[in-house]
């Protein structure tokens, strides 16, 4: 299958909790009324009217949409639209996203790097060890008088970022936060969840203990002499379409910057507290680390990454590290309770925004949301919530008048526009547990639809999950494993206009149009790469849906 012209019923492929808000984007034709029916049947259990005709410039299609919030009982159904081809199959469900969720959670271990994924856990996807990082070489941006350039040092663990098997500090720091951020939000939900990863039964919760082997190498990338922190571990380019086991160039660390070290140090502190009643001794060495790592950034506030000129892999490359200091400002606040670090935090200087790797001031924003309750009298709490509310707002109108009801502007579409779409929902979702407005959970809800199905190429971005779904990511396991069907449970980057690969790949993208530029071919790294920072809003977005979406 390739996402070609699409031009059927768009819908959440997965389905719908009972009391979620539900709704199809169907193209614009005679009809003007939709029915649904049990799936396989023509027995209709609800009918109604489709909305207005809008013209949708990012996808350059006209649509109607299909609400059905109504329909709670749960079921397997389709939608009916006269002239058209049924939609595809959806149920109404409690546990809607449940395995979805699961599975964007167990995509991590499948990335897990310098180690063996045994059948047991793994599968049909069992693979041997790659990438041990035991013999890690120090690149000369590196060097330091303890640590001359070639010295080695052993720094194992972690995920591969992505599609890539390189491991990059930045892209890890709010990957690693998003998931722990899930935990901090819906407890409950992920202490009831079993991945069957290795550490299961351990009595620490999943979410948990895949963090953990993440968070164990990024402990490995902080210097002991100084608390700086590498910027990546890295070859000096990118492995072929291999297997781990097969990739063997040598490895490096490469520069220290102040990116690196605040993210670092956001990661630290919030782990720190994350893990406390589990391994106090942990919590106590995570919050020395993060502690350490910010001295190191005030004494090196523009160490920017510069990729050197015999590095060609991933760059993360940042210039302003102004939203990286105020999110490790406000984890430290929160972890530590001590006023320097919110007056460090320049809180009225410091807007919301939507996170991304590049711009991670909007953390700083939600974790002080999430703690509100015990912060010290230095927390300004209106300001707090005026601006997570703030944003909600502005998504919540661009989901209004939105054609095909979703939150994605023209902008979003960049690359890893899914993961865009999805940040937003977590914004969306922070604010509706501020304040209860129903749109807020109603448009977050659009965003995971976007990703499942309602979307210009009718497609659910989240392999192996859908009818019709993603079947050819840029990933190297996915390509190099000899199995048909891709590594399940990753968000491929997504539609966006900008085709950077398109010289490489042997067939052309589409279209050109924002919300069609997407090829499902693994040469497309520029919208069909996954990269464990978009798996992450995915993992926090399905288990808040279900988490919070009142029966
Ligand atoms: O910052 C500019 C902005 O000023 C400008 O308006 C905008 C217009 O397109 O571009 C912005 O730069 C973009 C940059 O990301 C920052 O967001 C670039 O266009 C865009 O090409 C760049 O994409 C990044 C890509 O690497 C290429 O560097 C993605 O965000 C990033 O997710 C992706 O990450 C890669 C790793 O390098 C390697 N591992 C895989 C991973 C996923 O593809
Ligand atoms: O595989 C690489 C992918 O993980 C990166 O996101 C992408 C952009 O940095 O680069 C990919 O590697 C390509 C390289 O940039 C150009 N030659 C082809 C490589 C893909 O196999």
């Amino acid at each position: 299958i390739t996402a070609t012209a699409a031009d059927g019923i768009k819908l959440n492929q997965l389905g719908f909790l009972p009391g979620a808000d539900k709704v199809a984007v169907v193209p614009d034709g005679a009809a003007r009324d939709f029915s649904i029916v049990r799936a396989g049947s023509d027995t209709v259990v609800q009918s109604g009217t489709l909305g207005p005709a809008t013209n949708a410039p990012e996808s350059g299609d006209t649509v109607r949409l299909a609400h059905f919030a109504s329909l709670q009982t749960p079921g397997r159904y389709q939608l009916r639209v006269a002239g058209l081809p049924d939609s595809p199959p959806f149920e109404i469900s409690a546990s809607a996203y449940q395995a979805v969720n699961a599975a964007a959670l167990k995509a991590y271990y499948f990335n897990r790097a310098g180690v063996a994924l045994d059948a047991a856990h793994a599968g049909i996807y069992a693979r041997a060890a790659g990438h041990p990082d035991t013999q890690v070489l120090i690149h000369a941006s590196a060097a330091s008088p303890a640590r001359p350039a070639g010295s080695v040092i052993s720094s194992p663990k972690g995920w591969y970022d992505a599609g890539d098997y390189n491991k990059y500090i930045v892209n890890s720091g709010i990957s690693t936060y998003t998931l722990l951020a899930a935990y901090e939000d819906f407890p409950a939900y992920f202490q009831a969840q079993r991945l069957n990863i290795p550490e299961s039964g351990n009595g620490v919760p999943d979410i948990l203990n895949e963090a953990r082997w993440n968070i164990d190498w990024m402990l490995t990338m902080q210097d002991p002499a100084d608390g700086g922190v590498y910027h990546k571990l890295t070859n000096l380019r990118f492995d072929g379409m291999v297997m781990p086991a097969q990739a063997t160039a040598p490895r490096y660390v490469v520069q220290k910057t102040t990116a690196a070290a605040l993210d670092f140090a956001a990661v630290m502190a919030t782990a720190s507290r994350v893990y406390a009643p589990y391994d106090a001794a942990l919590a106590t060495r995570m919050r020395t680390a993060a502690q350490q790592a910010w001295r190191w950034a005030q004494a090196h506030p523009r160490d920017y990454y510069r990729q050197p000129a015999d590095v060609a892999t991933g760059e993360y490359a940042d210039n302003d590290v102004s939203d990286e200091q105020a999110w490790a400002a406000a984890e430290l606040y929160i972890t530590t309770g001590d006023n320097a670090y919110y007056q460090a935090l320049h809180a009225p200087e410091q807007a919301m925004t939507v996170a991304a790797w590049s711009d991670v001031r909007g953390l700083a924003w939600l974790s002080l949301a999430r703690h509100r309750k015990t912060l010290g009298a230095a927390a300004d709490q209106a300001l707090i919530a005026s601006r997570v509310d703030g944003l909600a707002q502005q998504l919540a109108a661009a989901w209004q008048q939105s054609p095909y009801g979703i939150t994605l502007q023209k902008k979003d579409y960049v690359w890893g526009s899914n993961a865009v779409v999805l940040n937003q929902a977590m914004v969306l979702l922070h604010a509706y547990r501020l304040n209860g407005k129903r749109a807020y959970l109603d448009a977050a809800q659009s965003g995971l639809d976007y990703v499942l199905g309602r979307n210009a190429v009718e497609l659910s971005f989240v392999t192996g999950y859908g009818t019709r779904s993603a079947l050819h990511p840029h990933h190297r396991p996915s390509v190099a494993d000899g199995i048909d069907a891709p590594v399940p449970g990753w968000l491929v980057g997504g539609p966006q206009p900008g085709q950077q690969d398109k010289q490489g790949c042997p067939q052309p993208y589409p279209s050109a149009l924002p919300a069609r530029s997407y090829l499902d071919h693994a040469c497309s790294y520029a919208s069909n790469e996954i990269a464990i920072n978009w798996n992450a809003p995915l993992v926090y977005v399905s288990a808040g849906l279900q988490a919070l979406t009142p029966a």
